[in-house]
């Protein structure tokens, strides 16, 4: 992972539209709504980043599955750019989504892609790769988080050229998205502890994963990782969610990993952690390392090295992900290749 995101960022020293393309500069100032269209994985990317381009870009942005959206009578908003997000460009939800919205009179769009040669490539205006390298596993691991790279870049371009992101805003999160193979590194080396809960997790059958804000897609994610790989039913939920109907669910067996950075929403969280221990549930927490957050009797915490604002979800990617990954192993199953899964799904 640290050094795919080293690929993917070599060039960026600004937010700049040429890191788009060449129709960068001429589209990338006028646009003023974004539809993200993608599917699985590279879905939970685009929800992510629904929260940085509006908080940063302050973009109104829709995302939707596409392959929901390729059948869906929608209302066409023809002047939003058409973001899609694929690992290998060549899923065909993602392409008929793609080609279907410019049917509807799209003609702006934008692939965050990691293959040069895609049909998705191809086909857009724009593209941002990826240089995740080639991914053995059928399940999507450091495209994920290259595509959030990515997709923050675009954030943040897109808040400079709409004047929301000033010089030194600018200059801050450059020197974030510089020391995030660091921080990465940091993260791996939590794996011991990430493989004592994996003993836990290999025997139990159901999982709930919970996070907030910036991190209820990243929860999202590392529920479909455990589920892909080890074949653990497993749930996310925005936290607030949680008695509005998941609580009936949990009890002493319930494991609930819990994505908790110290950002704005940590109280809050707090408070539904709470809820779960009232009920027995066991909580797996990631909290930052200046998080007031301690173990005690059905609580784990596994402390993440440092709090990283915005960028904050690419590091808490990878603790989900080793989680799932040794949890696989633990219980004998094909990380590589799961049951029922294709890298590509081209039908
Ligand atoms: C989308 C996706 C992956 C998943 C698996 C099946 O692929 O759902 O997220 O891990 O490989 O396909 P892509 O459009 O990102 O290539």
């Amino acid at each position: 992972q640290p050094q795919a995101i080293t690929d993917t960022i070599p060039a960026v020293d600004a937010f700049s539209p040429a890191l788009f393309g060449e129709r960068g500069a001429a589209v990338l100032p006028g646009i003023q709504r974004i539809l993200i269209l993608a599917c699985g994985t590279s879905y939970y990317a685009g929800l992510c980043a629904k929260y940085w381009l509006e908080s940063i870009a302050r973009i109104p942005t829709e995302v939707e599955v596409a392959s929901e959206y390729r059948y869906r009578d929608s209302v066409p908003n023809p002047e939003a750019l058409v973001i899609t997000i694929s690992q290998s460009g060549e899923t065909a939800d993602t392409l008929a989504a793609l080609k279907h919205a410019q049917q509807l009179g799209h003609t702006h769009t934008l692939a965050v892609c990691n293959v040069a040669s895609s049909a998705m490539v191809r086909l857009t205006e724009m593209a941002f790769l990826t240089h995740a390298g080639r991914e053995i596993g059928v399940a999507s691991t450091k495209a994920f988080t290259t595509q959030l790279t990515a997709l923050f870049i675009l954030a943040a371009t897109l808040g400079k050229l709409h004047g929301q992101v000033d010089a030194a805003t600018e200059a801050a999160y450059l020197k974030q998205l510089r020391h995030l193979p660091a921080a990465l590194n940091s993260v791996l080396a939590l794996e011991p502890q990430i493989i004592s809960w994996s003993e836990e997790f290999s025997r139990k059958e159901n999982a709930l994963f919970l996070g907030r804000g910036l991190h209820y897609p990243i929860a999202l994610e590392g529920a479909l990782k455990l589920k892909e790989i080890s074949y653990i039913h497993a749930e996310a939920y925005p936290a607030g969610e949680l008695k509005h109907g998941p609580l009936a669910l949990v009890t002493e067996a319930m494991p609930v990993v819990t994505v908790a950075p110290n950002d704005t929403l940590l109280e809050k969280l707090k408070s539904n952690m709470q809820e779960v221990r009232a009920r027995g549930g066991q909580l797996y927490v990631f909290a930052d390392a200046d998080t007031h957050i301690e173990s005690s009797d059905g609580i784990h915490v596994i402390r993440m090295p440092e709090h990283y604002g915005p960028l904050s979800p690419i590091l808490h990617t990878v603790p989900l992900q080793l989680l799932a990954y040794h949890t696989a192993c633990a219980r004998g199953t094909d990380v590589d290749k799961p049951r029922n899964l294709a890298k590509s799904v081209t039908v």
